[in-house]
């Protein structure tokens, strides 16, 4: 009966069980993993632009095939999450649809501009760095098949983090206008990056369920401080500052404080008002208008195989 399934459910996400695809699941568990995970694939796939905007304009035959490399795997990141929500039951072109009309989100963070080479290394170090303290608590939420992906995204986000912070060390033993380009990225990109991690906890109407489902394993806030943390001396070995005049150590709490995040601007970008978001949309939407022939090919292809079989 629908009971004993969801007895049969609450028991496994206690035991710290995974929830796999044919199993029972409430109609809610369903619809927030689908979200989740449609977002952060949209969020891979959308977050292809700002670094992609400086493969060609890359200084050095090297950066620019490390930059190649790690743009790609983006996109492999897009795919793993696409597929993981299709065992859900969503349908990819329809969470595609979604995106390029606006009624899907996908993180704030890419609609910043990339102004200069030095943001290429500062999203490495930052953006990917937020991205490895929010995603690796997920390589153990409940659903089986987006905790999976998430372990070998985490590796190469890893790697890509590194990779970020290896550039911005080599700039900053270059000339003064390098250390001047790559504070300028830092003070561009700090805020937002705090952003990410999503609204304060007493504003986010969806992590008490989520905690409860073990889809999410920590809040919002706890994820930030965290990230504060380890920024901290990451800056220092580096030899940057972050654009926070109440950034300090708590000897008390053992944590860093920092000043207040602009709740308004996260709100606005989120809501489609951010530096680049038309322009994100519509590059996105163009690649799939101009990519509709292959799909179509593609498509009669393996009909025509299908009729031969
Ligand atoms: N931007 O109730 P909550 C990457 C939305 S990393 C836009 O707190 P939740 C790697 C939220 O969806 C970036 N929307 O929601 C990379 C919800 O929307 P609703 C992607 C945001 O889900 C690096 C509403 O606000 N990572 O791509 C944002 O419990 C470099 C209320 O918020 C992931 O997606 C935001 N910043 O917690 C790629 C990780 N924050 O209900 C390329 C997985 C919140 O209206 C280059 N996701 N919202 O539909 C998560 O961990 C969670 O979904 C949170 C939000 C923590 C993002």
């Amino acid at each position: 009966s629908e009971e004993d399934l969801q007895a049969h459910f609450e028991h496994t996400i206690e035991r710290d069980q995974r929830i796999e695809p044919r199993d029972w699941m409430p109609d809610g568990y369903r619809k927030t993993m689908i979200r989740q995970i449609a977002q952060h694939a949209h969020s891979e796939i959308i977050g292809m632009q700002p670094e992609g905007d400086w493969i060609t304009r890359a200084p050095s035959l090297r950066r620019k095939a490390i930059l190649l490399a790690k743009v790609q795997d983006e996109a492999g990141h897009g795919l793993y999450l696409y597929s993981a929500s299709t065992t859900l039951g969503a349908d990819r072109a329809e969470l595609t649809d979604k995106l390029i009309n606006g009624r899907q989100k996908y993180s704030s963070i890419f609609n910043y501009p990339t102004l200069t080479f030095a943001d290429v290394g500062v999203i490495g170090w930052l953006v990917d760095g937020a991205a490895i303290c929010n995603q690796v608590p997920l390589c153990r939420s409940s659903y089986g098949p987006y905790a999976r992906a998430m372990i070998r995204i985490c590796k190469e986000e890893s790697f890509h983090q590194r990779q970020g912070y290896e550039l911005l060390m080599t700039m900053m033993r270059g000339t003064e206008a390098q250390r001047e380009m790559v504070q300028d990225a830092v003070n561009r990109w700090w805020w937002p990056s705090l952003m990410m991690f999503g609204p304060p906890d007493a504003e986010s109407p969806n992590t008490a369920q989520s905690m409860a489902w073990k889809i999410k394993r920590h809040t919002n806030d706890e994820l930030r401080q965290r990230f504060v943390d380890m920024s901290v001396p990451q800056a220092e070995a580096l030899g940057v500052t972050f654009p926070d005049p109440d950034l300090q150590w708590n000897a008390e709490r053992g944590h860093y404080d920092f000043g207040e995040i602009d709740w308004s601007e996260l709100k606005r970008v989120i809501s489609g008002d951010g530096p680049c978001n038309a322009e994100r949309i519509a590059r996105r939407r163009k690649a799939q208008e101009d990519g509709a022939w292959v799909r179509e090919a593609a498509a009669a292809h393996a009909a025509k195989k299908g009729a031969t079989a």
